[in-house]
């Protein structure tokens, strides 16, 4: 993180890991707590950002070539950097985001065949100094993550661009996600999303109270004393 305050945690993994729901979880025990908390994700999450979420998650762009869709995920990142995450570091607040970087390094450029070095190009311009304090990995097979996105999203709408690729991509990915954890082990933590929820949450709170550090005793005794 480049200039801030605050703490910034991304969650990644495969489609269906869990991710969404071990956010909202752990945004309600950091509120508690008493701390200023953001959710946000990507693609999207500022006004601009939303606006290229919906033709990159629509297939619009997928007819362009993956070199096109890179572009698009930077310059929709780029946006959510300066337009939201930077600013709400720069204020102390812990921001949630519901996939970051690494969703690039993995979707366009293991599993979208780009060349290491032009992701790497196209993300120092996108997250300009902005990177993860701590970045959460929900790891689960890519079967039963998808599985579960697919129960939702037959409720609610149909499989997305990136979804409905074949299994042995989304296992590629998994793999990936995990090469990058294992690559940069001071960001990031690998978390069983094979679990309960509550199982889950709890091994994602402990990680995050040791990157707060003693900040997170005070707020918590800041919360006690005022009950
Ligand atoms: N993408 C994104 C790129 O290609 N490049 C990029 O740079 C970026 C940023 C985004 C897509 O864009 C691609 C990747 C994605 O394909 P999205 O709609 O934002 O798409 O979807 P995802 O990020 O993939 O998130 P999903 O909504 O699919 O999954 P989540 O958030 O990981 O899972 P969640 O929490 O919604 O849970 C899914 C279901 O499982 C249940 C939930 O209740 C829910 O029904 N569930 C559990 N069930 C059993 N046990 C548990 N422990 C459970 N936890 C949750």
């Amino acid at each position: 993180m480049a200039d801030a305050n605050g703490l910034f945690v991304s969650f990644e993994g495969g489609e269906g890991a869990g991710k969404s729901t071990q956010i909202r979880r752990l945004a309600e025990r950091l509120r508690e707590l008493g701390h200023d908390v953001l959710v946000t994700r990507e693609p999207g999450g500022s006004p601009g950002a939303e606006a290229v979420r919906h033709v990159l998650l629509s297939g619009a762009a997928e007819m362009f070539g993956t070199r096109m869709e890179a572009i698009l995920f930077a310059a929709a990142r780029n946006d959510h950097v300066e337009e939201v995450i930077r600013p709400a570091l720069a204020r102390g607040t812990i921001v949630l985001c519901d996939r970051f970087m690494d969703s690039s390094r993995v979707y366009q450029g293991v599993t979208g065949n780009l060349e290491a070095d032009y992701i790497e190009a196209l993300q120092r311009v996108a997250v300009n100094g902005v990177i993860p304090d701590c970045t959460l990995i929900l790891d689960i097979p890519a079967e039963i993550g998808l599985e579960r996105a697919r129960k939702r999203a037959s409720a609610v709408t149909a499989p997305d661009r990136f979804e409905k690729e074949e299994m042995q991509t989304h296992e590629k990915r998994r793999e990936a996600f995990l090469d990058i954890a294992a690559r940069e082990p001071d960001r990031c933590h690998v978390v069983d999303a094979l679990r309960s929820e509550d199982e889950i949450a709890e091994d994602v709170a402990a990680i995050v109270d040791r990157r707060l550090g003693p900040a997170t005793n005070i707020s918590s005794a800041r919360s006690e004393a005022a009950q």
